[in-house]
């Protein structure tokens, strides 16, 4: 096995909004394209290298307004060179069609370089996040013509079987195909270091991978994951505490931590270009 030193920089991703998080809930969440500027600048200084940005509009509410994300992918870009990675996710119950929309900027400064791509259905609460397989196809095709990358979201072990077989038969879209083991999310798998063990067993080596742990996983699940040599994502979309009953300060103060964990580990941290080369885009 290769140790940390022996190269394999870590991606670290931040998903600094998403489309849950309440900012009754936790104050530090950034909701206003300027909020995001500066929590994605953070980010960048603290060691993350992707953004995974769902927006908000002007009641603070989830949207997938083309013109909303275009506003926020310029005011981040005119701070920070991070790659951009748009939610086709959207919120629970989103047209499809809308969950699209941001793919296609009008202002080529605006176009993002990544895009989620859900890869199955699955329950949130008493909510289904639908992703059928039609669903994935369009958004497939939608991507494909908007030549954004995807990153492939995984909930469950059906879900990354799937997967993989779909990577098999969609070689054009991304190489290597980059999977985002997703772990405590609603209906799929909780986040224990069996379940990311077995998951991240069944990627080929050839293909990168990253996890995210939801909730009380988030630290846990980095941990492991940056020390099995996957990349890492964290931010307040995920999880909204530092430590159990204290909220974070920032997006930032999670980035950090993995970057302070990441060193003590001898795990290298992805500048952007590097991000750039590993991913080829
Ligand atoms: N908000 C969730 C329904 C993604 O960004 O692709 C979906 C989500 C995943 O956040
Ligand atoms: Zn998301």
């Amino acid at each position: 096995m290769k140790s940390n030193q022996d190269g394999n920089p870590l991606i670290i991703t931040c998903a600094i909004t998403g489309a849950e998080t309440e900012k009754s809930k936790q104050p530090a969440l950034p909701i206003t394209p300027k909020e995001q500027a500066a929590a994605a600048l953070e980010c960048y200084q603290a060691g993350a290298t992707i953004i995974h940005l769902h927006v908000r509009d002007h009641n603070g509410k989830p949207t997938q307004d083309l013109h909303r994300f275009e506003e926020t992918i310029l005011a981040i870009r005119e701070v920070c060179p991070v790659l951009i990675e748009i939610s086709t996710g959207g919120a629970v119950g989103d047209s499809l069609h809308s969950r699209a929309a941001p793919l296609f900027q009008k202002n080529p400064k605006a176009q993002p370089n990544m895009g989620s791509l859900n890869m199955g259905t699955i329950n949130f609460g008493n909510e289904i996040f639908t992703n059928s397989i039609p669903d994935i196809e369009f958004l497939t095709n939608e991507m494909r013509k908007a030549k954004v990358r995807p990153t492939y979201e995984v909930y469950d072990v059906g879900m990354l079987e799937y997967a993989l077989k779909f990577c098999e038969k969609n070689p054009d879209l991304a190489t290597p195909p980059f999977f985002n083991l997703v772990l405590g999310a609603g209906s799929g798998s909780s986040g224990s270091l069996e379940n990311l063990l077995f998951l991240k067993n069944k990627i080929p080596t050839q293909y990168l991978w990253g996890a995210a742990g939801i909730g009380r996983f988030q630290l846990p699940i980095a941990v492991h994951t940056l020390q099995m040599g996957g990349h890492v994502r964290v931010g307040l979309e995920d999880n909204i505490f530092y430590s159990k009953g204290k909220l974070a300060k920032s997006n930032a103060e999670l980035v950090a931590r993995i970057s302070r964990l990441a060193l003590e580990l001898d795990r290298p941290i992805a500048k952007v270009e590097e991000t750039k080369r590993i991913l080829g885009c």
